[in-house]
């Protein structure tokens, strides 16, 4: 008596899928230039109820804040930011001046690490909602 037992044609072919998929995912990540920001509050994608007062970004490492320049754009345009400065070891700080109205914002930085003359920049958005 046959037991039915797994085609050995379908096993082979979801192996070389899993292969595709490994090879294809390795090849964009070497296309993708490294980004040092690891986290942020607001976080990437976002969805707040409650506007932010500040900004914060954190690095794989020291960030050199005179060489680094954060910004910030929402539907009114671009917000006046004040005060660049470093909390701990691996961040940037800035405060926002005028209130945030809700809408889609997207942050732009530019910076450098410490012991790496890479200028690096990046994005991410938020969002804040009309509280309910
Ligand atoms: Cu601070």
């Amino acid at each position: 008596m046959d037991k039915p037992s797994e085609n050995p044609m379908t096993k082979l072919i979801s192996l070389f899928a899993f292969l595709a998929t490994t090879a294809t995912l390795v090849a964009c990540g070497s296309a993708i230039p490294h980004s040092p920001m690891l986290d942020s509050e607001p976080g990437a994608g976002a969805v707040l109820t409650r506007a932010p007062r500040t900004l914060r970004l954190y690095f794989e490492d020291l960030p050199d804040v005179d060489r680094s320049a954060l910004r910030l754009v929402g539907p009114n345009g671009e917000h006046q930011l004040r005060g660049m400065h470093t909390m701990a070891a691996d961040d940037l700080m800035i405060e926002i001046l005028d209130p945030l109205t809700p809408g889609d914002y997207t942050v732009e930085w530019t910076t450098v690490i410490a012991n790496d003359p890479t200028v690096y920049t990046g994005k991410f958005d938020f969002t804040v909602q009309e509280r309910p």
